[in-house]
């Protein structure tokens, strides 16, 4: 409700790679509708519904194109029909080169620092400029007097600059959901200054946090003798236009989690440890990853096997739980990932583990959320060890599913969360095994009041700023920006 006021009578035009309901066919030939899975589309979601907005993303689905009219939109959700989704369709080739090339093989290693990931081939940049002008068209097409235009993260870099030459007075908005770099690994992207200047076509250009921003900054003063950086204003002007830069931490759904785990209660926990055959006399420390070489998957292994050599006190005493999304799997990178981990899970497992006792208990499954929200709730341990993250929203999820408020998040210093809950976490640097095992020690040893005061200060923070204080908080900072622009 709080995001409608403040949009007070503008409507969401938003762009995402993702859409938000996806048709497809049964065996039997009837239409089902996948919804919103992740946090951000679930957020946004019902602001679309109760605004009419427009949301234009990649039509995957195989009955997509039989659901829309001649201008590729079909009104969602089904029962409601509450607003718009234009539907882009892209050929197969697109798809392997603006999204599983430039998108996933350019941007998204070098946006954690991964200069050495990177796979430069000439038409991941064509299809990424060809793919980000069919999504400016439709833009351009779906535009209103009234729409605030909100770009999603890295799939769009280009596109902003693009509508902005269709619609000089339209009011664009991105929010950028990894890290940015600083220029030092920026400058090695062949077409940096094109991307910087893509973006530029944005009023407003959000962060997770305001160290990425500085990034940005940097890069920006460095890339263009034109361009004046200020940074108390926290803006650019460059090419005549000006974007304001700012952070906004994402977050999640604090209430809703809270409440569903409430549903894992301590009968699904002993039903649960049963069914994966985890005993009730151990502690339990869960991960919950993408399978994805930012996450820090081998290295979390790695510091687990060190403590259970030097500390053979957790033997039989410490059972991890690591829950592993296949994802990317086209990309050689990613399989070869998929592969470390399960040899490594094996691995581990023959050599500590016993007829009472498996060390590891790792699964490909998805989780259906009572799951994922009770085995945050009950685990006396979560280990996000990213080696790089824009924000780590499972970092905050586990917060929230800690109602009982006695569990210990230990969390890498290299994911965008660590900003804001600090020391109150367990802080570890991924790379430094031993003090990895260390911390890992003291958060398996932590006395109760000590665990419970932290928790209680990241359980305050999330339920501060939430999901929705997120929303508003973007909408807000739009809706100013966009007055001083034209009242300026
Ligand atoms: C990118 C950035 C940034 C996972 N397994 C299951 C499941 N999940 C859900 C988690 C969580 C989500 O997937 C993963 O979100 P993350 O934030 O951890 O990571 P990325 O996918 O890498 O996201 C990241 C994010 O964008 C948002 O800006 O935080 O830094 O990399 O919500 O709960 N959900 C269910 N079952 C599973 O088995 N239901």
């Amino acid at each position: 409700d709080d995001a409608e006021t403040v949009l007070d009578g503008d409507s969401l035009l938003v762009v995402s790679n993702r859409q938000p309901y996806k048709h497809s066919y049964d065996e039997d030939g009837s239409i089902t509708v996948d919804r919103p899975a992740g946090g951000l589309t679930a957020g946004i979601d019902p602001v679309m519904q109760e605004t009419d907005g427009t949301w234009i993303a990649w039509g995957d689905g195989d009955a997509d194109s039989d659901v829309v009219d001649e201008h590729d939109r079909v009104r969602v959700p089904p029962e409601s029909e509450a607003y718009t989704l234009r539907r882009v369709w892209l050929t197969e080739d697109e798809v392997d080169d603006y999204y599983y090339g430039y998108s996933n093989q350019v941007l998204w290693p070098l946006c954690h620092g991964g200069m050495w990931k990177t796979e430069f081939a000439d038409e991941f940049w064509t299809q990424y400029r060809d793919v980000n002008e069919t999504f400016a068209e439709a833009v351009v097409d779906e535009y209103d007097d009234d729409s605030l235009v909100w770009f999603q993260d890295y799939h769009f870099g280009l596109a902003p600059q693009m509508v902005r030459e269709g619609l000089p007075d339209a009011f664009l908005m991105h929010f950028w959901h990894i890290p940015w770099p600083g220029w030092d690994t920026f400058r090695s992207l062949p077409n940096c200054e094109e991307l910087l200047a893509g973006l530029l076509g944005n009023d407003l250009l959000g962060f997770h946090t305001d160290w990425y921003c500085e990034n940005f900054l940097d890069c920006v003063d460095e890339a263009f003798e034109n361009a004046f950086v200020d940074r108390d204003q926290k803006r650019v002007r460059h090419d005549g236009h000006t974007t304001h830069v700012e952070s906004f931490p994402l977050s999640i759904d604090y209430d809703e989690i809270t409440s569903k785990s409430a549903d894992a209660d301590e009968e699904w926990f002993e039903e649960f440890r049963r069914s994966y055959g985890i005993g009730d006399d151990v502690q339990l420390a869960v991960g919950i990853d993408r399978l994805d070489y930012t996450k820090g998957i081998p290295e979390r292994l790695d510091a687990l096997a060190r403590l259970w050599e030097e500390h053979p006190e957790w033997r039989e005493k410490l059972t991890f739980f690591q829950k592993g999304s296949e994802s990317r799997s086209r990309i050689s990178d990613y399989r070869e990932l998929q592969e470390e981990v399960e040899e490594a899970v094996t691995r581990i497992n023959r050599r500590f583990g016993t007829d009472d006792w498996t060390p590891i208990v790792y699964t490909e499954e998805m989780l259906p959320e009572t799951d994922l929200y009770g085995l945050c709730r009950h685990s006396d341990v979560a280990l996000v060890s990213p080696l790089r993250d824009g924000m780590n929203l499972v970092a905050k999820e586990y917060v929230a599913a800690q109602r009982d408020e006695d569990g210990v998040l230990v969390l890498s210093d290299q994911a965008g969360a660590h900003e804001e809950f600090g020391d109150d976490a367990v802080t570890i640097n991924p790379h430094d095994v031993d003090d990895f095992v260390e911390q890992l020690q003291y958060a398996l040893t932590m006395d109760e009041s000590e665990r419970r005061e932290r928790m209680r200060r990241m359980r305050q923070r999330v339920e501060q700023y939430d999901l929705f204080a997120w929303l508003r908080d973007s909408l807000s900072t739009a809706r100013d920006v966009k007055h001083r622009r034209d009242t300026e």
